[in-house]
């Protein structure tokens, strides 16, 4: 506050090194940041972009487990996929780290001790869960059991992924190991606690939250139903062999909570980039310290909506209690991104794996680009296509941007043989009124679009910036529709002169305000133009390219995606599909649950039911709120099922109710019965409803 803020610090979460890249991480978190990165560093800002992999955690050793490997090969493997990955896509980070290096154990190791020696952890033994045949303690995802909020039989011991409710493994019902599959045992154990709610009211934090206003509103929202619920002290320490050590007395096979070592991994990545640049000539005289221990540095997280909690209140919390770091300008968390009508989920295969997309369109990777920053989440759960993917191409990135471009360098070329003709005062004469006026109109079109693609940037609206760059081109293509110089060239060439001088101001503006956006496109457009450097201040200016330089020979920028492409994506997520249908997972199996007697089952009183009310629950993404009739009583029910249903599609419809559920109270709902859904294993959830229209009260039996 008050301090001008001279440098931007860029952080993309560390992707867990279990497992290769994928559209959903492209387009929720590594994207947005590279365009913004781009967007500040063409504006001349001083920025560094970091990034690394997360190479500790519960998840890495399960991967471990199951591939039958160490967990340092699971990380060996997919630190150089996921980075290789990342570079393909133009994600330019001036630092991809891992944590685990030397310089990041000691770096994680040296806050946590600062913390520890300043009283700021409460040390507490707890019964922890145990597993005698395995001899570990099981924390986090070692765990699964039923969820007790929403009845999923395989929810983790720190979080259930289907209703998303934060866990501890002593939540769970009916806890098996996931090391074993044996029933745990509790074990007292000493772990060191960060006293969240005790943190909470303290002045420094109350200062700080006043930064979430101008944050989004998914934010918001999040941290706001956290805070409202109190914060509680959560274990920065666990009992697990992999990790970064516990560095003090008394704490031998303990390391640090994932979540405690991981954002430090952006500190020690950091350390590590000043390292390798000042090997290099350009040295840059700044320290890691001027970047996270000024008020002149500004630091903006970007990360996915699940990671929301850790880098707004959690990692701030612990910023603040060290005592001598910033704090986060900005943290632009995006929502989820669904494929074909799906949750993305690396477990079931279900994606589209970056590593592959190079595979099947080689040299295509602004393509995908293009479309993930047209569809990101920004504010809301978006949804992939593979046929919306190809109409966004052919009729966006080459009817409108490409084959604008490329009219432009043809014409140029046969006419002119590619040499930038000469411009034209289409005011001199009342026999050029019509074109004067179309060449008004397009460039303060451009110039319009041009300003408000500069606000959406500096704002991080992505997917509106986007779009008034495409306007851009649309300005173009209109202002050579309008005047036509194929035609004109017959009886004026002066004038077509004119009009093509104009139009490869255009691509040149094009060029430059797509570096954010479509780093190689961008690159491969100045070359065409005969440019050999561009800069951001010029997207305003009158003149870009000369009269009289050289265009390169014209090659087209992008070409379109066949069917054929198309079908063969949606062929193989369709044996994707078949092949989980056919074989249930082995944990389906599991599931069957014990048998029950007639006496059991006949406890139940199952009705029809019909939907006469619903609506979303506020703040609440999963549930609905039904009004359901029952013949005999009118009921509140609320149901996790709002991403299958919409509101008004329910109004109507009859379902089957289990009416003698004793009520219970969700978010200060009384929820008075519960509906019977049919789930696949792809997540999706179809009500279980009559055949035939038959009256509410029914019973079924
Ligand atoms: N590795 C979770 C994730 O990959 C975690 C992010 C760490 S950011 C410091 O979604
Ligand atoms: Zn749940």
């Amino acid at each position: 506050m008050g301090v001008e803020k001279k440098r931007v610090l860029v952080t993309a979460a560390l992707p867990y090194a279990n497992g290769p890249v994928h559209i959903g991480h492209l387009a929720g978190c590594y994207l947005p940041a590279d365009i913004y990165v781009r967007y500040l560093k063409a504006i001349g800002k001083e920025v560094l972009f970091i990034c690394g992999s997360d190479e500790h955690g519960v998840p890495i050793t399960i991967k471990a487990k199951k591939e039958g490997i160490t967990p340092q090969q699971v990380v060996d493997k997919y630190d150089g996929i996921m980075k290789n990955a990342f570079k393909s896509f133009g994600i330019d980070f001036s630092y991809y780290g891992r944590t685990s290096s030397p310089v990041h154990h000691q770096t994680a190791q040296e806050f946590f001790r600062h913390l520890y020696e300043k009283g700021v952890f409460e040390e507490e033994v707890t019964q922890q869960y145990y597993d005698v045949e395995a001899q570990q303690f099981l924390a986090d995802r070692y765990i699964t059991g039923t969820c007790p909020r929403c009845g999923n039989p395989g929810a983790y011991g720190d979080q259930c992924e289907k209703c998303g409710t934060s866990l501890s493994p002593t939540d769970l019902i009916n806890p098996k190991s996931a090391l074993s599959g044996a029933v745990p045992i509790l074990k007292e154990t000493k772990n060191w606690f960060l006293p969240m709610g005790k943190l909470q009211s303290t002045p420094a934090f109350q200062a700080y939250i006043k930064r979430f206003e101008g944050w989004k509103s998914n934010i918001k929202g999040q941290c706001a139903s956290w805070l409202n619920e109190g914060l509680q002290s959560r274990a920065m320490t666990r009992d697990l062999d992999w990790g970064v050590p516990v560095p003090i007395e008394g704490a031998d096979g303990k390391v640090l909570y994932v979540w405690f070592d991981a954002p430090i991994g952006y500190i020690s990545a950091t350390k590590e980039a000043l390292l390798a640049s000042s090997q290099q000539p350009d040295v840059s005289s700044l320290t890691w310290q001027d970047w996270w221990q000024n008020e002149a540095t500004e630091l903006i997280h970007f990360i996915g909506k699940d990671n929301i909690v850790f880098h707004a209140i959690i990692f701030p919390m612990m910023l603040m209690t060290h005592g001598d770091y910033i704090l986060p300008s900005n943290v632009p968390a995006n929502e989820f991104l669904n494929l074909e009508g799906d949750k993305i989920s690396t477990s079931r295969n279900w994606a589209v794996w970056l590593h592959e997309y190079l595979e099947d369109f080689p040299n295509r990777e602004d393509e995908l680009r293009y479309v993930l920053t047209s569809i990101a989440p920004e504010t809301k759960d978006s949804e992939f296509t593979w046929k919306d993917y190809q109409t966004r191409i052919n009729s966006e990135l080459v009817s409108i941007f490409g084959n604008f471009v490329n009219r432009v360098l043809v014409l140029c070329d046969k006419y002119y043989e590619g040499v930038v003709p000469l411009a034209f005062d289409f005011s001199n004469s009342v026999a050029y009124e019509k074109i004067e006026a179309s060449q008004k109109i397009c460039f303060e079109q451009i110039a319009a679009n041009i300003a408000e693609m500069e606000q959406d940037l500096k704002e991080v609206k992505l997917r509106d910036a986007q779009a008034c760059f495409m306007n851009i081109a649309r300005a173009g293509n209109k202002y050579l529709a309008d005047t036509e110089p194929w035609k004109l060239v017959k009886t004026d060439e002066e004038a077509v002169k004119g009009i093509l001088f104009d139009a490869l101001q255009i691509c040149a503006k094009l060029a430059i305000a797509a570096t954010p956006f479509l780093p190689h496109t961008s690159k491969k457009l100045v070359g065409l133009l005969g440019l050999n450097q561009v800069s951001w201040q010029q997207l305003n200016a009158q003149v870009i390219i000369e009269t009289g330089s050289q265009l390169a020979k014209p090659e087209i920028l992008y070409k379109q995606v066949e069917d054929e492409e198309i079908n063969k994506q949606l062929e193989r997520l369709q044996q994707i599909k078949t092949s989980k249908t056919q074989q249930p997972s082995s944990s389906d199996l599991a599931e069957l649950k014990t048998n029950i007697t007639w006496e059991d089952f006949d406890k139940l009183d199952l009705r029809v039911g019909k939907v006469i009310e619903a609506v979303k629950v506020p703040k609440a993404d999963k549930l609905l709120n039904l009004t359901v009739d029952l013949g005999f009583d009118k009921r509140t029910i609320l149901s996790g099922i709002a991403e299958y249903y919409q509101p008004e599609e329910l109004i109507g419809k009859l379902v089957t109710v289990v009416a003698n559920l004793a009520p219970r109270k969700i978010r200060g709902i009384e929820s008075q019965g519960m509906l019977l859904m049919a789930g696949n294993d792809f997540g999706k959830l179809y009500s279980v409803s009559p055949e035939k229209e038959i009256e509410p009260g029914s019973v079924v039996k």
